[in-house]
């Protein structure tokens, strides 16, 4: 989600209480994720594992510039090595299938799979072969995202998401890679959380390539929805047995009083996270509100793109992580208004599972079309330590629990949900914030790339297996 710095607070998470402890995770009987058709998986990305940022022919991203540029990320962290993934993977693979993980979400980077020239690179497209036939092998699902923000640096270095040009580089992209893993994907997804890549990456500068400016926030996300509706019938036509879709991350924003100004205030806020992209996807058309927040930012639209971006969906990838609480700010705006005393996680994200249920459950309301949902993203960072061999991460324990019944409740009240990915199967690069938080269900030591298992990867491996038992 949005790592954006402003949201951070100093808040510590209270103490759990006990009963939870005594029944820590399980589901009630009467939860629909209880059903074996409900997928439960964990997900990663390239650069936040991967690291091998030089091996077999890969090519530099505008995360590797990035990180490189003293005061962007936290610590002065990058993703060289993260969690050696790339060599490691093997390993990584047994740990997910020891967890009795279902699903896995992993991402492509295309840095890695062609050449300057937009060519196959060999060596790169084989890495991610011998991950998905061993997934396969499993009989794990695998969900794959073509582009999680690792965009080449030599197409920013023409312009980037600013330039037309990169939304059919992509389209070439998808074309190559869907011919080469066609038959070894369960489902594409084209895009993680394009917000994230407009807004952070062009609008507030506080992700790669670091630019900050309105107008570039909405371009960027035009030739981002671009590259995504190019993408659809490039990947239908060569791996048709998939499921083809994309994902967003999503955010609750909830008004400070019951005025009207902090009313549309609140609703403002999710018209620039949510809308901003469900709307062209879904309905073929921005919402009109989003100009009146940034007056003068209409995109270049050219004849015919709307129509692009809205090709129909098989699914529609969803990552939730908190609630953003606004008052107004003068006529058009909105400020936030962080609440006192709430749970926070260890990026100091409220957590609110609530929204989640209440953000579904809307969209479901508005989007006469909305495709079938994956949580493609739910999960919280905490300051994790192995001691004496064990993680024991309570608070993400009850984080879990809580969000599985905002999940169960939306799918009580008719939305269409058909499975669940954790953030994240591990410790990793968390983009600006370095290797500081720690999101994952397997904790890694970065000094000796030992994984251990926390004890909410337990709690979610113990779950599993009972509800395979129930079969
Ligand atoms: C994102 C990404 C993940 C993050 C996660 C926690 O949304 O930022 O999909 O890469 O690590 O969301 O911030």
């Amino acid at each position: 989600m949005a790592n954006d710095a402003s949201t951070v607070s100093d808040a510590r998470p209270p103490a759990v209480s006990n009963d939870l402890l005594a029944d820590p995770f399980t589901p009630p009987a009467d939860s629909t994720l209880w059903r074996t058709n409900f997928l439960l998986g964990a997900a990663t990305a390239s650069y936040q594992i991967e690291g091998a940022v030089n091996e077999d022919g890969r090519l530099p991203s505008i995360w590797d510039t990035f990180s490189a540029t003293p005061g962007k990320v936290l610590a002065g962290d990058t993703g060289a090595v993260a969690c050696d993934h790339y060599h490691r993977w093997e390993a990584d693979v047994d740990l997910l299938t020891s967890l009795g993980l279902e699903g896995y979400r992993l991402s492509v980077a295309w840095p890695r799979v062609t050449d300057a020239a937009g060519k196959p690179n060999r060596k790169g497209l084989d890495f991610y072969k011998r991950l998905l036939a061993r997934l396969k092998e499993k009989g794990i699902q695998t969900f794959v995202t073509l582009y999680h923000w690792d965009l080449p640096q030599h197409l920013e270095d023409r312009g980037g998401w600013l330039n037309r040009d990169t939304a059919y580089r992509f389209a070439d992209y998808a074309d190559l890679i869907s011919r080469e893993l066609a038959g070894m994907v369960d489902a594409w997804a084209t895009l993680n959380e394009p917000w994230c890549s407009a807004y952070l990456g062009y609008g507030n500068g506080h992700h790669a390539p670091g630019l900050a400016d309105g107008r570039f926030a909405t371009q960027a996300m035009h030739h981002l929805l671009l590259a995504h509706g190019l993408a659809i019938p490039v990947l239908r036509a060569n791996d048709p047995a998939s499921q083809k879709g994309i994902v967003a991350n999503i955010g609750r924003g909830t008004a400070d009083s019951d005025s009207a100004a902090d009313r549309r205030a609140a609703h403002l806020f999710e018209v620039q996270h949510n809308a901003w992209i469900l709307d062209p996807l879904l309905k073929g058309e921005y919402p009109q509100d989003l100009f009146e927040l940034w007056p003068g930012t209409e995109p270049l639209v050219l004849d015919g793109d709307m129509q692009t971006i809205a090709a129909p969906l098989d699914f529609l990838g969803i990552n939730y992580y908190f609630r953003t609480n606004v008052a107004s700010d003068g006529a058009r705006g909105f400020r936030d208004v962080p609440l006192e005393g709430v749970e926070r996680t260890q990026m100091g994200w409220e957590v609110y599972p609530d929204g989640l249920r209440d953000l579904l459950i809307g969209f479901n309301r508005t989007y006469a079309n909305l495709p079938p949902i994956y949580i493609t993203e739910n999960g919280m960072a905490s300051d994790d330590k192995v001691v004496d061999g064990r993680v024991d991460d309570t608070q993400r324990i009850s984080f879990l629990k809580r969000h599985f019944s905002a999940v169960d409740q939306a799918i009580k009240a008719g939305v269409d949900i058909r499975g669940y990915f954790l953030w994240s199967l591990m410790d990793n690069f968390e983009w600006a914030f370095g290797y500081e938080r720690r999101f994952g269900i397997v904790h890694i030591d970065y000094s000796t790339q030992k994984r251990t298992v926390k004890r909410s990867a337990e709690c979610v491996a113990k779950f599993l297996k009972e509800r395979q038992a129930r079969i």
